[in-house]
């Protein structure tokens, strides 16, 4: 698209944006987050830099450059990695971002979409001058001094829209399909939007004439284009073994890299819970995803896979959803165990909601 959707930008957004109902949601606390900007633009002449998280995510890549786009003398960068989906969305706008910028020269850090330190940081953050952490998760209680958070967000670059908004800055196709993407990606593609979130996307949408499909042609090319992903997720497939809880079904799969696309895969095609594994030399790596439902059912995997850990000496963490694993050891060992103790751990947490023992199901093979 081009300046034919400028003309269609509607005439009740004369500025391009709005606060209230249907728009952009008021800041948490707009008076911090107009320091926020004020700082920012003090520091003009310094070397400030936004830094994401360790394989910079969509909203993590989307949020760096909404700030770059609102204070061009800010660099953006990205501890350790960008994500393919983030490396998608910077190519296709034109755009790019350091890989572990240097640090201790800026004079400014603004952290990005990261509850920790370790994210962002091999944990030793004393060589840095001065930080603002700008973030939207619940557990982001690790920083010390400037942390805005506004745990109501569902995407970080909500937060960015809105100082995108307050700063007087119109609104461009980039900025609604960076805004767009951080909002799909962090929302899981919608299934978990709030009303808000919807309306932001409506907002963006009206305002800058960026259809949807614009945005996720962007951010799913790869599904179509990246073939050893494709190889990857089909593997996954012939490698599954899985067994049977009550009416749930809990899958164990190996493969060689793209467990997240993998795991997608397997929950797509009927699994509730997945561990996908992969093994290089002597370290392993294990990825679990899980459906609501069996959230609902009162399961954590984060907390899973950190009891997991402790078992078999890794480290293991993350979200109740989304959780992984990492360490030395064989990836078929460390598989079994987690489908093993989860399945038991599932099967207690259901008899408990029924009331009633069901008898023990026989792991069920399938092996390609
Ligand atoms: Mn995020």
């Amino acid at each position: 698209m081009d300046s034919a959707s400028e003309s269609r930008r509607p005439e009740r957004f004369p500025a391009g944006w709005s606060f209230g109902i249907g728009t952009l949601p008021h800041p948490k606390d707009p008076i911090a987050l107009m320091r926020i900007c004020e700082r920012i633009i003090k520091g003009r002449k310094e070397n400030v830099l936004a830094l994401a998280h360790h394989n910079a995510d969509l909203d993590a890549v989307a949020s760096c450059l909404i700030i770059k786009w609102l204070f061009p003398w800010v660099r953006i960068g990205s501890y350790k990695s960008i994500s393919q989906a983030g490396r998608m969305l910077l190519s296709s706008l034109g755009e790019s971002m350091e890989v572990d910028p240097d640090t201790g020269s800026a004079e400014l850090l603004l952290i990005i979409d990261s509850s920790s330190p370790s994210q962002v940081s091999d944990g030793d953050i004393s060589s840095w001058k001065e930080y603002i952490v700008i973030d939207h998760h619940q557990d982001n209680v690790n920083w010390v001094g400037n942390v805005y958070r506004d745990e109501k967000r569902s995407a970080c670059v909500e937060i960015m829209l809105q100082m995108a908004m307050m700063s007087g800055m119109s609104l461009t196709r980039e900025i609604a399909i960076a805004g767009m993407a951080g909002i799909t990606a962090d929302t899981g593609r919608f299934r978990f939007a709030k009303a808000e979130d919807m309306a932001i996307i409506s907002f963006l949408v009206e305002g800058s004439g960026v259809s949807i499909e614009d945005v996720l042609s962007t951010i799913e090319g790869d599904e179509y284009f990246d073939i050893s992903k494709k190889i990857a997720v089909l593997k996954s497939l012939k490698r599954v073994r899985y067994q049977r809880v009550q009416d749930q079904i809990v899958a164990t799969s190996t493969v060689g890299s793209f467990e997240s696309a993998a795991a997608r895969g397997l929950l797509v095609v009927g699994c509730d819970v997945v561990f996908i594994g992969s093994q290089k030399d002597s370290e392993m790596r294990v990825s679990a995803r899980a459906k609501p439902h069996i959230i609902r059912a009162g399961m954590n995997l984060g907390k899973f896979m950190e009891e997991v850990g402790r078992m078999i000496g890794a480290e293991g963490g993350g979200h109740d959803a989304a959780a992984g694993l990492n360490g030395k050891g064989r990836v078929d060992r460390v598989l079994e165990t987690c489908a093993t103790e989860f399945s038991k751990a599932l099967r207690a947490a259901l008899d408990k909601d029924e009331g009633t023992m069901e008898p023990e199901e026989e792991a069920q093979r399938e092996e390609g």
